[in-house]
């Protein structure tokens, strides 16, 4: 069935890893957050499909190029963010009007089986069973478990159900795109779902696994799930004196030295090295032409492209932007003296993580000096500086530089 993927989104959450590439360009494991997205449609049964690209498009574009898994791949330009509607509307000259057609965000990670399951018929929308949907957009279902509505942060949820970003519409919603704009300014898909209800019986499918990946520790979670999928393979250049467990793969032209233990789900990819006497333990990437030196500890880690953890530092549930160094001995703290859940500054709120363990997220080239020490749920600017000895107690993202 013919697929768009909704990549076009500024991915302010998840700033300052954002601010010079789109979300679905983030690494998770081996490729780009937006491919896991492709490569599960793709199974799942897409047979073409249209990225609707707006911020920093040249990055899909390249990665992408015109043709994935054997399906063919265009781009659709969304140049101002105006809504979920906007996108596809942006997609539509791409898309046989004709036919059915299957919308997915491509911030979002599907689990494959559920995924070919909402495939198999028209109309259909995802959902995901969570505990508290009350921030969600939550489904509706009448008496026979149709979905009748999709009713946006209820203080009293209609359901466990809420909405996945994952949607098969019927060739008639090809005409349904021209929505209102919503309370929040936008123009939204779900008016569009709003519509294919009152035409048609849509389908509920419950995914067995679902993640949205909009702020960053949900970007940890995203490697979390990937990398716990990796089949352990050695193509790197690993010592004999070097200490492997559980599923760890090193990819061809990466080093692994003397006196190093990894304790996966760890990748570490082309071109980086870990090592000597290094401790790496999961779930951890080593980002390509990323660096791990001597008497370091990385734990549940991104290092993004060509970052330098050199010597004497620890490293816990952290993301770091690409070629960021980190002077000897800077510490990352991930742990609350008070055991909460580790808070974060999003939009000028304070959101918990929910997290227990959670330490940094630091844009790319941020550099730290000697004996730094980085408190848990900071965030560092791209470009930004932390001197000798200083301890970073506070969020440095400020709303001014924050793009919003
Ligand atoms: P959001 O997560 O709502 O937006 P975002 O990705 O820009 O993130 P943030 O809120 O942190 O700034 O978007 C959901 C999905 O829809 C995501 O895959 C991006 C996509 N999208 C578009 O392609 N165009 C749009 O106009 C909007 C609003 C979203």
């Amino acid at each position: 069935m013919q697929t768009v993927i909704l990549a076009a989104g500024r991915g302010t959450r998840m700033r300052p890893l954002t601010d010079r590439r789109p979300k679905p360009m983030l690494p998770v494991a081996d490729r780009p957050l937006v491919a896991h997205t492709a490569d599960a449609a793709i199974e799942a049964g897409a047979t073409d499909i249209t990225l609707v690209v707006g911020y920093e498009a040249g990055d899909v574009r390249d990665y992408f190029g015109d043709e994935r898994g054997g399906v063919p791949v265009a781009f659709a330009v969304q140049s101002e963010q105006r809504g979920t509607a906007d996108a596809v509307r942006a997609a539509a000259p791409h898309l046989d009007p004709d036919e059915p057609f299957v919308v997915l965000n491509g911030d979002a990670l599907y689990d494959v089986p559920s995924l070919s399951t909402l495939y198999e018929g028209t109309p259909a929308v995802g959902s995901f069973r969570v505990a508290d949907p009350s921030s969600y957009g939550v489904l509706d279902t009448d008496d026979e478990g149709f979905v009748t509505d999709v009713v946006e942060k209820p203080a009293d949820p209609p359901s466990d159900l809420v909405n996945a970003g994952a949607y098969v519409f019927p060739a008639e919603a090809h005409d349904w795109l021209d929505v209102a704009e919503s309370d929040r300014g936008e123009l939204e898909l779900t008016d569009v779902l709003a519509t294919t209800c009152e035409a048609y019986d849509v389908r509920g499918v419950a995914f067995d696994r679902w993640l949205d990946v909009g702020r960053p520790w949900e970007l940890l979670e995203a490697n979390e799930w990937k990398l716990g999928e990796l089949e352990p393979r050695i193509d790197g250049d690993v010592s004999e004196r070097a200490e492997l467990d559980g599923p760890v793969v090193v990819e061809a032209g990466a080093t692994v030295r003397s006196g190093v233990v990894i304790e996966g789900p760890v990748l570490v990819r082309r071109g980086a090295t870990v090592g000597p006497n290094a401790y790496v333990r999961g779930h951890t990437l080593v980002g390509e032409n990323a660096k791990v030196g001597h008497a370091v500890e990385v734990k549940n880690s991104v290092l993004m492209e060509g970052a330098t953890v050199g010597h004497l530092s620890y490293v816990g549930d952290s993301l770091l932007g690409r070629d960021v160094n980190f002077g000897a001995g800077t510490k990352v703290a991930n742990l609350r003296h008070d055991g909460e859940s580790v808070r974060q500054l999003l939009k000028g709120e304070l959101v918990s993580s929910g997290r227990r363990k959670y330490g940094v997220v630091l844009g790319d080239g941020v550099k730290t000096g000697i004996n730094a020490s980085l408190n848990a749920g900071v965030r560092i600017p791209t470009g930004g500086t932390v001197k000798p000895g200083e301890s970073v107690l506070y969020d440095r993202v400020g709303e001014n530089d924050a793009g919003d």
